[in-house]
């Protein structure tokens, strides 16, 4: 027995792998193992043969079980700390490159004109892009034969045959936002409202959907002075260097008195500069808000007037940029976002600040 309890113990402390330890089992304590034979050899001792054998062989049993498994358990161990010493990672390593996106320009275009007229005490307001005809137009002094109202400028949303609500239409400029405003918080007011638009119209300059940005200012005694003040305060602070503007008269069913407004530009070698030179650019509408438009907001013409304006965004932004394609905007080409795009750090800073 002290033979076969040597012979076990030693091959096992020698096993190199699980599949050894598990024929050494088989082989001891298998159904035909040696110890499994002597086992059945005690029926045929003397009871003071078994007496002594029996218990012994027992223990033989139980030393070999627990050899194995201590050596399973160890074999386990060194297993593991093979795993564990090739396959490693090093998290210090810095991570794959990967290309941040850009702010578009109308985005970065917007966050300026907000910080500049935000400067001069203008808030910013929103409102739906898809509008009742009533904002739209009627409020604004548009009566039902105007032009701009014409199914051609203007996008009308589906309606099922019989449906007699009026026309739903996606906004063909920012004023209907005015005059939410106006009903909103009554005067004073002052605010700028940008966002999306829409008309139909598809050319060189015109895409269906562009951007504008209007701003309305209400109190009981301001006039077409104040209105060139803030313009020039405004193009000066975008453009980064003093503009000069013209005011031409012009219509709009909204504004009475009204006028268009040209900076001062220079068109050499076919590029535009802002604020030198002799010639001008149209880059707005404006005028003293009509009497039937603070109306139509609730508010008392007789007690307050105001001025309004608006302009394209787009077209400001490739002024300033130097972009000359209105569609390549709208294209979503990641070569173009990357070339005209800015950083998301780049925050609009107000160039020069404002004069006081
Ligand atoms: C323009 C030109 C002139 C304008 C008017 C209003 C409102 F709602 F207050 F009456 N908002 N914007 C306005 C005036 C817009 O865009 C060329």
């Amino acid at each position: 027995m002290d033979d076969l309890r040597n012979k076990y113990i030693e091959r096992i402390a020698e096993a190199a792998d699980e599949a050894v330890l598990e024929e050494l089992r088989v082989q001891a304590l298998g159904k035909k193992g040696e110890i499994s034979l002597k086992m059945r050899e005690l029926g045929k001792m003397s009871p003071e043969e078994r007496q002594v054998a029996g218990p012994a062989l027992n223990q033989l049993k139980d030393e070999i079980n627990s050899a194995i498994a201590a050596k399973r358990a160890a074999l386990e161990d060194t297993a593991l700390d093979a795993r564990l010493r090739a396959e490693w990672l090093d998290v210090t390593l810095p991570a794959r490159p990967r290309r941040a996106g850009t702010i578009h320009p109308v985005s970065q275009v917007t966050e300026e004109v907000t910080a500049i007229f935000a400067d001069m005490g203008f808030a910013v307001a929103e409102g739906p892009r898809v509008e009742t005809d009533w904002y739209n137009f009627d409020a604004l002094n548009i009566p039902g034969h105007h032009p701009a109202r014409a199914e051609m400028d203007t996008f009308y949303m589906h309606r099922d045959e019989g449906d007699e609500r009026p026309p739903f239409v996606l906004r063909t400029h920012t004023s209907p936002v005015q005059i939410r405003s106006m009903e909103a918080q009554g005067a004073p007011i002052r605010i700028i409202c940008p966002g999306g638009v829409y008309r139909a119209d598809y050319d060189q300059t015109h895409t269906p959907m562009f951007h504008q940005v209007e701003g309305l200012a209400i109190d009981r005694d301001l006039s077409m002075a104040n209105l060139k003040w803030v313009l020039e305060e405004f193009f000066t602070a975008f453009f980064g260097t003093t503009v000069k503007t013209r005011f031409r008269a012009s219509h709009f069913p909204f504004t009475e008195p009204s006028a268009e407004v040209d900076i001062q530009c220079s068109f050499e070698g076919g590029t535009v500069k802002v604020g030198e030179g002799d010639d001008w650019l149209e880059v707005l509408g404006s005028g003293m808000v009509h009497p039937k438009v603070l109306q139509a907001g609730g508010i008392d013409p007789e007690q307050w007037q105001g001025f309004a304006f608006g302009m394209g965004i787009d077209r400001i932004a490739m002024l300033k940029y130097g972009i000359p394609d209105l569609r390549a905007f709208f294209d979503s080409d990641l070569r173009w976002l990357r070339h005209y795009g800015f950083a998301s750090l780049d925050v609009p800073t107000i160039r020069g600040g404002l004069s006081r």
